[in-house]
């Protein structure tokens, strides 16, 4: 039997080098069964994870990419991002310079996504409290001031990641319904709503009726001609 689908998304994972990015993908794709690792292998390039996310009544499908800040990597990534449907874009809580590349990661989504893309700004490694650079509320400031979401996480204790990508999730279904609507809407403007002009077209009786009325005017106007004709000889 077809496994069931109701929405595929992609989503992708930009920030600063060291932020937690490919910890944080991994975490959400394995979650429990992830063993933490605490030593750092920089992504080459970009990554990716597949996976299946009930939300509420629906199938989701995600498809998340797990970038690498290398500048090099940039054009690679590009390409590959346009379709994305929102954007996590992450700093680390224990590094300011993480926290001031936040801009140019926004800079780089807005550039290359096609899409009406949701940006969430993300906090990690907020259970290095000790070691904080950033604090809660410049975090919240600065996404209250770009009209995004904030939320900080620890990839490590397992933190708000789940939370942060079913309310993501949330966010876009309910964005893909507003469009649906909106389609429906048009059509029924234009007379041509889904199931009445499906149905006219596929049983013939829409273009039956045309044949039928050209039929008779065709033996009408010969009629006449015929009638006419016979007066005049
Ligand atoms: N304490 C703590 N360490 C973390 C957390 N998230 C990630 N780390 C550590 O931070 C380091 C970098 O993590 P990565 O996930 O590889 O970082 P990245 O953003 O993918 O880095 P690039 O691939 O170079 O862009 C690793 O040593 C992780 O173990 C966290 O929530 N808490
Ligand atoms: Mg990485």
């Amino acid at each position: 039997m077809a496994q069931r689908l109701d929405y595929l998304f992609y989503l992708t994972i930009i920030g600063d080098t060291g932020t937690g990015k490919s910890n944080f993908l991994k975490r959400l794709a394995l979650n429990l069964t992830y063993d933490w690792d605490n030593t750092f292998k920089p992504t080459i390039g970009i990554d990716f994870s597949i996976f299946y996310a009930p939300i509420d009544q629906s199938v989701v499908k995600l498809l998340i990419w797990d970038t690498s800040s290398n500048p090099n990597h940039q054009h690679i990534i590009a390409s590959r991002v346009r379709a994305s449907h929102g954007f996590f874009i992450v700093y680390d809580i224990t590094n300011r310079k993480t926290f001031e590349g936040v801009m140019k990661w926004i800079k780089m989504a807005k550039e290359t996504s096609w899409t009406d893309a949701t940006m969430i700004l993300i906090g990690n490694k907020s259970d290095l409290e000790e070691d904080r650079e950033v604090s809660f509320e410049e975090g919240r400031l600065l996404a209250e001031e770009l009209g995004m979401k904030f939320v900080e996480t620890s990839v490590k204790r397992n933190e708000n990641i789940r939370y942060i990508t079913k309310w993501l999730m949330e966010k876009e279904i309910e964005k893909e319904k507003r469009k649906q609507k909106e389609r429906n809407q048009k059509k029924s403007l234009l007379g041509l709503q889904a199931g009445k002009t499906f149905s006219s077209l596929t049983n013939g009786s829409f273009h039956r009726k045309w044949v039928y009325i050209g039929l008779l005017s065709f033996v009408t106007f010969y009629f006449i001609l015929f009638f006419l004709w016979k007066k005049i000889t």
